[in-house]
């Protein structure tokens, strides 16, 4: 049996898509954010020292590391779905946005967030204007500018194609969500973007990803 240890409102919750589409059975454990910090709780630590989600068991199998989780639930159950043909040229852009989702968009995303945090999180009043001049100034010099280029990229991108390796759904676009979905929820993606739009309109409404809400619990970047 497949196990997911799954935190809320996360990462997790594409393995947890990817599973409905293959039609996997499947158990979830689990975990709450810490409300204050957001940290996913210690207990997490035990099934993976990074305590980190997602991770899955299956057998003596423990697995983190949501691209691995994709690869690895693909290659082992998925019989030739969500993957295309070996030596094609959507394999290529399989693999590219695969690894794409968290090597490269996923950073600019996370220091957005931690940037906007220390400008407008709670910190003594004698260096809240400090904090929020360099906070500031990191957003408008490296951080905004990197965002656009990449929204920017992958929107283009979606002008060639109706998913992001080819004209089939596969693993790259269940890896791909949740970048494109933190984007709108926190990086400015909007309707100026259409195809990327349309991308999570048309995930969101998979029966699959439906289902997977529905076990999965809270995951506030699905509200539309
Ligand atoms: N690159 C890893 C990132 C894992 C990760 O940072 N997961 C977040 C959830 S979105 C997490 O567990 N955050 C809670 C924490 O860091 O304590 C992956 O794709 O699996």
């Amino acid at each position: 049996m497949i196990t997911v240890h799954h935190l809320d409102n996360s990462r997790s919750q594409r393995v947890l898509w990817l599973l409905e589409e293959l039609g996997l059975e499947y158990a979830i454990e689990h975990y709450k954010r810490d409300p204050k910090t957001m940290l996913a709780p210690p207990e997490l630590r035990k099934i993976h020292p990074l305590g980190k989600s997602p991770v899955i068991t299956d057998g003596d199998a423990t697995l983190a590391e949501s691209g691995a989780i994709i690869e690895y639930l693909i290659g082992r159950y998925g019989n030739g779905r969500l993957i295309p043909p070996a030596d094609s040229a959507e394999r290529l852009r399989y693999t590219y946005w695969l690894h794409y989702a968290e090597g490269s968009a996923m950073p600019p995303l996370l220091l957005k967030l931690v940037f906007d945090r220390v400008e407008n999180g709670p910190v003594p009043f004698f260096i809240k204007p400090i904090a929020r001049a360099i906070s500031r100034k990191v957003k408008g010099a490296f951080i905004e500018p990197q965002l656009k280029t990449h929204l920017d990229f992958m929107e283009s991108e979606l002008t060639k194609t109706t998913w992001f390796a080819g004209e089939e759904l596969t693993g790259a676009d269940i890896q791909m969500i949740f970048p494109v979905e933190a984007a709108r929820a926190r990086a400015g993606l909007d309707s100026s973007r259409p195809k990327l739009i349309a991308f999570i309109e048309r995930v969101h409404g998979r029966p699959a990803f439906k289902r997977a809400l529905e076990r999965g619990g809270p995951y506030d970047f699905a509200n539309d």
